[in-house]
């Protein structure tokens, strides 16, 4: 499906739409530098935590001939996918690193991170939802031979250390803004999908983020081949985490390593398999091992911790579906 060229003055005339840079006014100007500025210290302290943590940084990939399926994934809304021929070759833009994630922690490094930029043309639908970008970042993130659970750890002590760094040392920055940073207690709860499912129908992922007061684990989410799934229970070992009235902050996983098991579920999804020949060799050949990872989406995490309204409003050249902005 196509859309229409949407002008940017009438993206940017609704409602709680981001503006660009040169459409601000001073206060408004003012606001948006505060956020970048704590989005600045956000982001050293979460690269400083897992270089602690014993992570390598790497860069990011950005165009390749394989990159995440997002499918199957309820919350997945992409409406056209990007490719491109170069050399003779059809390349894509990273809509995740998660296939690089897996070769990388099996052929090159046990533990490794990206701030990695990934293009997702989310459906012009989204622009409203202060949630969604069509060009955005996540620390993404695996460890081999790691548990969800220890992930799920990680990430608990790395957001706890956080918002007591960001709040006590960005206190001029907070009150431009006129925002506090978030409080919460380690560890989240945990929910299961069924019992959310239960309680509040198909519709859960909108529901829960209006009945928590502090972010929570959702485990055992049917989703992409590569989330491992136990072959008996059909339980999936993964996992995101909810943030109040916000949504989606992470997702991660165990991983599937077995050459059956991804076969059977790209097959079962219509998933190309060609385009993940590679990882499927290397699987077939025993090569690919046992790791953990996850992605944090750092304009989500800079946007709840900032307060902004929008996760375009931490940007400092917002990128919201729909929209093509000059910058
Ligand atoms: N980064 C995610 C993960 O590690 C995958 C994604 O972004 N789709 O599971």
């Amino acid at each position: 499906m196509e859309y229409e060229k949407q002008k940017v003055d009438e993206g940017i005339g609704k409602r709680g739409m981001p503006k660009p840079l040169h459409r601000m006014s001073e206060t408004e100007r003012l606001e948006r530098r505060a956020r970048i500025r704590i989005g600045s210290e956000i982001i050293a302290y979460a690269e400083g935590f897992m270089r602690k943590e014993g992570f390598v940084q790497m860069l990011p990939v950005l165009l390749s001939p394989i990159t995440d399926p997002l499918w199957p994934d309820p919350a997945a809304g992409i409406y056209k996918r990007l490719e491109v021929d170069i050399y003779g070759t059809t390349v894509r833009t990273m809509h995740s690193m998660i296939v690089h994630k897996l070769v990388g922690t099996s052929l090159l490094m046990d533990r490794f991170f990206v701030m990695s930029p990934n293009i997702r043309l989310e459906k012009p639908e989204r622009a409203s939802t202060g949630r969604h970008l069509f060009d955005r970042s996540q620390m993404d993130f695996e460890a081999r031979g790691a548990s969800s659970a220890e992930i799920r750890s990680l990430i608990e002590r790395m957001l706890h250390g956080l918002v007591e760094h960001i709040g006590s040392s960005m206190r001029e920055e907070f009150s431009t803004i006129g925002a506090e940073a978030p409080r919460f207690k380690v560890p989240f709860g945990v929910y299961s999908r069924e019992e959310l499912e239960k309680r509040y129908g198909k519709d859960w992922e909108d529901e829960l983020p209006k009945h928590i007061s502090e972010p929570a684990w959702i485990i055992d989410l049917p989703r992409e081949f590569y989330d491992y799934e136990d072959p008996e229970t059909h339980r999936w070992d993964n996992f995101d985490l909810y943030l109040p009235k916000r949504g989606e902050l992470v997702t991660g996983a165990l991983r599937e390593f077995e050459y059956k098991k991804m076969l059977s579920k790209m097959e079962s999804a219509g998933v190309k398999k060609e385009l993940y020949s590679l990882l499927l060799e290397l699987a077939k050949d025993g090569k690919i091992r046992h790791s953990a990872g996850a992605g944090i989406g750092m304009e989500r995490l800079i946007a709840w911790i900032t307060g902004a309204e929008h996760v375009g409003d931490v940007q400092a050249f917002p990128k919201v579906p729909g929209i093509v902005y000059e910058l």
